[in-house]
């Protein structure tokens, strides 16, 4: 099937919560050689970032967010393996905590940041969701990595990312970790005022800004 078509097809499936089309989707673009990429890109992230747009305009509900949630994390689950092993480098660029902040429950654009990162060569350590500050702070004094990731999808939750920065100084550990932020609502002004040293609108910019932090 021509590709295009195919990409379409991702985004109808992900709007309309058709998680078993979604998935049937994936793996026939697999079959028919597309970039895991562009198929993540161009077809899922498109269509849920419609969703959100119907949700905002209140022409979508809960049940259909949880729904388009669901067919992301389907489609992901048979692309990212792909996308790990089209793109594995051996050389190890650096160590990366990343998770998404306390009250957080989102996790698809951070698992699909973390995916990037780990195809591009990095050690990644993906703690999950709603992770508190303080585990972050115990992660990066255990694991020591060079970049620490933080995705804040909701306005009430970004003041965490803050919060961990804050932490960190308080614990001496700040100046020995780069900071690096993302998430809809956080943008570069905000990882500014917080004293970020990163911040990524997408994840193929995270991965860019990832390697300019550990300097390669
Ligand atoms: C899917 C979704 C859900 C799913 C999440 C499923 C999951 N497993 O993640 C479910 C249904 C569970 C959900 C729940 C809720 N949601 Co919601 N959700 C969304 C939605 C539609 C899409 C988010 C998404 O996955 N986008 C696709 C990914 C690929 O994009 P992304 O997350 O932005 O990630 C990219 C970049 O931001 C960046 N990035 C992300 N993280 C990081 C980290 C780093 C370090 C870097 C560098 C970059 C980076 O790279 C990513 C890849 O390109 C958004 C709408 C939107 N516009 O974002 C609302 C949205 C975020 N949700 C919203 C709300 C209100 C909620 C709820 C409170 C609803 C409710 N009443 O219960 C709950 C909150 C639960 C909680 N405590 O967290 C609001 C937030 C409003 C606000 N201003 O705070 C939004 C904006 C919808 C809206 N327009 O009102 N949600």
């Amino acid at each position: 099937m021509e590709k295009d078509k195919l990409l379409e097809q991702m985004r109808t499936a992900v709007i309309e919560g058709e998680i078993e089309e979604g998935e049937a989707l994936a793996r026939r673009a697999l079959e028919e050689g597309i970039d895991p990429l562009e198929c993540i890109e161009d077809g899922f992230v498109a269509g849920i970032n419609k969703v959100g747009a119907l949700y905002e305009e209140g022409d979508m509900f809960l049940p259909e967010l949880v729904a388009a949630g669901e067919v992301m994390k389907e489609a992901l689950a048979v692309l990212e393996p792909e996308l790990l092993k089209s793109k594995q480098t051996r050389t190890i660029l650096g160590r990366v905590i990343i998770g998404s902040v306390a009250h957080d429950i989102h996790d698809i654009g951070k698992d699909i940041v973390a995916s990037m990162l780990t195809a591009s060569g990095f050690e990644v350590h993906n703690l999950g969701i709603d992770i508190p500050a303080d585990t972050f702070v115990a992660k990066v004094r255990e694991l020591q990595p060079d970049i620490l990731g933080m995705s804040a999808l909701l306005t009430t939750t970004m003041p965490e990312q803050q919060n961990v920065i804050e932490i960190l100084k308080e614990e001496g550990l700040r100046k020995g970790v780069r900071v690096m932020v993302g998430g809809a609502p956080v943008n570069r002004e905000w990882a500014e005022a917080i004293g970020a040293d990163g911040f990524a609108e997408d994840a193929v910019e995270a991965v860019k800004v990832a390697k300019t932090l550990v300097g390669s």
